[in-house]
């Protein structure tokens, strides 16, 4: 059945094939302008699924948009969140919304975050994005409608690189188990991931046999032909006694030629001449108003920015990053510190990196750049970050120097037991790489981004941690933990280009914070300070500490600037890029000297600040002396989608925001 009044029973819209086809190539085709206007996004699997988008929402699911939450209605998951765009596109067609509002796609505030929130948007039935969960969320759903005797049924959608979690078995051992009929798993199969050909990043074939083995009914199709994917829904739906899997097979990128079948198009968006050029391909030139959905989109963003800079502090001047003519600063992403230690250390043969399906762009494929020979080293797990993490420590029990590399959210976050049990209970020589850091992934949203790794990685005996604060004391930071650290160790970086303020010379000592001084705007913003390895420090009698970690560091330097400039308060920086050991010598001094200490992290409120209070509230020294402590961190609220910048700033944890936290206890200090 297709869209219905739930009130009246009757049909909304029906779609006929022809119908459907042209309404999957004009969602292609807002697809392009949308990816195009937000600058970022997932192009290929967006594009491969379209088609069954379409037949789903507009001709197979019995639902109700002006009732998204009616009991009535089928289910749908889309397990694999990063093709969201399609989602909202069908969820649009199908009248929940105006369609052409998917413009806002990834924007600050906007309901179309770049992985589905079901909280945010009427009609997503699920926030995904974590590859594998959906399948299980679905089994859940099904389970319940046996339960209470509901008709409903309830699809989810998965990709073929998804197929690699552990987690989906584990969904369709469940399902098969328990004869799920009311379930439908679609599966995307584009055989292309992020890394390459699912079949050499890691076979999941033959998945056939394998659905089969664990009691699944299969349907085998063309993904693109609209006959054969309304066919293979009715029969799923009439199918009684197990789940169906309908194996959809695709093209990723369909319907442009330059996207089609081709790896690097999996997450890029393309820029205009390709969005007008895709247009034309589909051709939708006269048709879709892309200059009017431009302007749509530009106006939204006009609108997200007046809101966040009416509430972002205030000083006399704009100390924003190269806002200035002089206090000049270079960017670089730390991830790239990563990738240029690896390259350089790469042909020691005890080095084994495993990839996860995400190498380029946390660059340990960097690993191997320039370097063919030592590609057999480079181990592909594919998506499969927990079983990787064992992997790595059944590598390093050989005495190999085993590295792998995910986003932080994953790395440490779904990984926690085998990190905490196999890696750490063991102590074995394991280099986890957690990038993505912080709100650095911007548009892909909450899902994606780091902000309680510390918590989870901190608390585990026997792991080291590090958040270098530049892309040079990344590599720094990579090359004496590979080899001088002999157990688990936890690397954290960012990947969005952050501030260059370090040399070369600088001092790196594992363990040890370096205090940085601001001495008077120069030229280049690193020149205006000067560094010292902190047991070579000489207290100046500074009103206050700001201690930092990662990229915050530069975000404390520029607030050490402002509270010069503009308010002639002294702070003394601390990089703390050690959070395990830490140099609790460091922190007692500060809070001696100057008694304030500011944090900063980018990281939920105290996975960094909290073991700063932890000391000094242990600190005998600290006894009778006066001395207060401020915070400056996210506010225990999730992640979202915009620009990293705009989301520095919204999640308050700017340099301004530091500054005025750091001036409001300067005031109560002077007050006593
Ligand atoms: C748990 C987890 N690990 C890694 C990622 C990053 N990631 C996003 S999409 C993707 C590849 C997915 O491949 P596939 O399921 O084949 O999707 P398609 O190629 O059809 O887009 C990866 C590794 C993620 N979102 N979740």
């Amino acid at each position: 059945m297709p869209i219905v009044d739930s009130k009246t029973g009757k049909i909304r819209k029906n779609y006929s094939i022809e119908e459907l086809e042209k309404a999957a190539n004009y969602m292609r085709g807002l697809n392009m302008v949308s990816l195009c206007a937000a600058g970022s996004g997932h192009a290929g699997g967006t594009m491969s699924v379209m088609d069954l988008a379409a037949a789903l929402y507009l001709h197979v699911a019995t639902h109700d948009p002006k009732d998204p939450f009616w009991d009535g209605r089928d289910r749908i998951i889309w397990s694999t969140g990063h093709k969201a765009p399609s989602l909202y596109l069908s969820l649009g067609m199908a009248g929940y919304f105006d369609v052409e509002e998917v413009v806002k796609l990834r924007k600050l505030y906007s309901p179309f975050q770049g992985h589905p929130h079901w909280l945010k948007l009427p009609g997503v039935e699920a926030s995904t994005g974590s590859l594998g969960q959906g399948l299980s969320i679905a089994v859940g759903i099904a389970l319940a409608g046996k339960l209470d005797n509901k008709n409903y049924q309830v699809f989810a959608l998965t990709g073929d690189g998804e197929h690699q979690e552990g987690q989906i078995w584990e969904a369709i051992m469940e399902a098969g188990h328990y004869k799920l009929d009311n379930l439908t798993n679609i599966l995307d199969k584009n055989r292309l991931q992020i890394d390459g050909w699912v079949e050499e990043v890691m076979n999941i074939d033959p998945i056939v046999d394998k659905y089969k083995a664990f009691n699944w009914n299969v349907i085998e199709i063309d993904g693109h032909n609209m006959k054969e994917i309304l066919d293979a829904f009715e029969k799923a739906k009439n199918f009684k006694g197990k789940p169906t899997v309908i194996i959809a097979h695709t093209i990723k990128g369909k319907g442009v030629n330059f996207m089609e079948n081709v790896a690097g198009w999996h997450g890029k968006s393309p820029i205009c001449d390709q969005m007008e050029e895709a247009i034309k391909q589909l051709g939708l030139s006269t048709t879709l108003d892309w200059n009017g959905l431009f302007k749509k989109a530009d106006d939204y963003q006009a609108e997200a920015t007046k809101i966040l800079e009416a509430k972002q502090p205030k000083f006399k001047k704009d100390y924003f990053w190269n806002r200035q003519d002089k206090m000049k600063v270079k960017m670089d992403p730390t991830r790239m510190g990563f990738g240029r230690a690896l390259n350089e250390a790469g042909d020691d043969e005890r080095i084994v990196c495993l990839g996860a399906d995400i190498s380029g762009s946390i660059t340990i494929s960097d690993f191997y750049k320039d370097h063919p020979e030592r590609k057999k080293r480079f181990l592909s797990m594919g998506i499969a970050e927990q079983s990787g993490t064992a992997v790595a420590a059944g590598l390093a029990k050989e005495g190999k120097l085993s590295v792998i590399g995910t986003y932080g959210v994953f790395a440490a976050g779904r990984n926690l037991d085998q990190l905490r049990t196999t890696v750490c209970y063991g102590n074995f020589n394991v280099f986890i790489a957690g990038a993505h850091g912080g709100v650095s992934v911007g548009p892909d949203g909450a899902t994606h981004q780091a902000l309680e790794d510390l918590f989870q990685i901190c608390g585990l005996p026997n792991m080291h941690v590090c958040v270098p604060c530049d892309s040079i004391e990344t590599k720094k930071a990579t090359l004496y933990m590979l080899f001088n650290i002999k157990g688990p160790k936890y690397l954290r970086f960012a990947r969005e280009a952050t501030p260059i303020v370090t040399f070369d010379h600088t001092p790196f000592k594992f363990g040890q914070a370096n205090i940085i001084r601001y001495r008077g705007e120069k030229e280049n913003f690193v020149d205006a300070f000067q560094t010292f390895l902190s047991s070579e420090y000489k207290s100046e009698k500074e009103d206050l500490s700001l201690i930092a970690c990662g990229p915050m560091v530069p975000e404390a330097m520029r607030a050490a600037w402002i509270l010069k400039e503009d308010l002639g308060i002294e702070s003394r920086i601390i990089n703390m890029h050690t959070l395990k050991p830490l140099d609790k010598k460091t922190i007692i001094q500060a809070a001696l000297d100057t008694g304030i200490i500011v944090t900063a992290e980018e990281h939920q409120v105290g996975g960094f600040g909290n073991w700063i209070a932890n000391v000094c509230s242990q600190a005998q020294e600290l006894y009778k002396k006066p001395f207060i402590l401020g915070m400056i961190g996210v506010k225990d609220r999730f992640g979202e989608s915009g620009e990293p910048w705009e989301l520095v700033k919204e999640f308050e944890v700017s340099a301004e925001h530091i500054a005025q936290k750091a001036k409001e206890l300067y005031d109560l200090k002077m007050k006593k």
